[in-house]
């Protein structure tokens, strides 16, 4: 039966009022830096989505940093804000400010990069991709692009972070069944667009023409090694292959013009199910433990149709 409309009305305007008088929540966030594109996405979605719902937001850049993300964490505990946001640099080093944390009875969510702890009630959940499936994804990918051959030079993330510790443990045993693909370097470009280009630049004067394949755990590094393949008279998409992840509006594009050979998608918009993740904490609710964002891949199959609705 439907409630009479004077009914209906009384349920809205009591729900008015209660939103009117709920307490503005104000939320603690650590983020790692401003090192990629990716991370520019992930800081502004955090930012306007609080803006959006009325949400206070203490934002902490740590500028590549654990210590200073630590403080900040630290320091958010201080104030007293209601929850606690860190994307974790690295894995490991955080069990004491958790402890911290939850002895203040704040909430921690931990969102982009995961965690090791002993214990797993020192943080209510996790919130991100699944940084695993991306560099299997990636290594499957290019298996089948380049028929198991081909020698790869692979550019790291920033060490001892979650996303180059399984991305690379991911693409190493996803590869390992074809002997013709054979990782011949390794080294670490920091996921910035100019560690990328260095690492390429002394890679391709070590190696020359043995390289054939780049592997690069995030875009930028990979938009780095195409600059400095291009300087050193190559042609990438021809000469060298390239892969990565995260799906940047311009590495789709680079996709779409034939020099990036693919890129799994990492999506870094995850503001809003932060947020409603922290309202059904507050609320005394339970949530997923670790909730991971679906991720797809581009190639030249897919890219140039996808430009148009690319957000970040
Ligand atoms: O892939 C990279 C960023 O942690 C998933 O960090 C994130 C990674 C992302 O700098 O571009």
């Amino acid at each position: 039966m439907k409630p009479h409309p004077l009914f209906r009305g009384l349920l809205l305007a009591t729900a008015l009022v209660a939103s009117a008088f709920a307490k503005p929540i104000t939320v603690g966030f650590a983020q790692t830096g401003a090192e990629s594109a990716w991370r520019t996405a992930n800081t502004n979605s955090m930012k306007s989505e609080a803006e959006k719902r009325g949400i206070t937001l203490k934002f902490a850049d740590a500028q590549g940093k654990q210590e200073n993300q630590i403080r900040a964490v630290s320091t958010f505990i201080a104030q007293g804000v209601d929850a606690i946001v860190i994307a974790p640099i690295v894995e490991t080093g955080w069990e004491p400010i958790l402890r911290q944390a939850k002895r203040a009875k704040i909430p921690v969510i931990i969102t982009d990069r995961t965690v090791q702890v002993s214990d797993e009630s020192l943080y209510a959940c996790f919130i991100g991709s699944d940084f695993y499936t991306e560099g299997k994804m990636a290594a499957e990918w290019l298996a089948k692009a380049v028929n198991g051959q081909g020698n790869i030079v692979e550019l790291q993330g920033t060490p001892g972070s979650a996303p180059a510790n399984e991305r690379r443990k991911a693409f190493a045993e996803n590869i390992a069944p074809f002997p013709g693909l054979k990782i011949i370097d390794s080294q670490s470009g920091d996921f910035r667009r100019s560690g990328g280009k260095e690492v390429m630049e002394s890679l391709l004067k070590k190696h020359g023409k043995a390289i054939t394949i780049v592997y690069a755990h995030n875009d930028d590094m990979a938009l780095g090694a195409i600059q400095a393949i291009e300087e050193a008279g190559l042609k990438p998409g021809k000469d060298i292959l390239i892969v990565s992840i995260d799906a940047i509006k311009e590495a789709v594009q680079a996709v779409a013009a034939g020099k990036l050979a693919c890129t799994v998608e990492c999506n870094p918009l995850f503001g809003p199910k932060v947020y409603d993740t922290i309202a059904k904490i507050l609320a005394g609710e339970t949530v997923p433990k670790k909730a991971f964002n679906k991720d797809e891949l581009f190639d030249a199959t897919n890219a140039a149709a996808a430009l148009p609705s690319r957000q970040y």
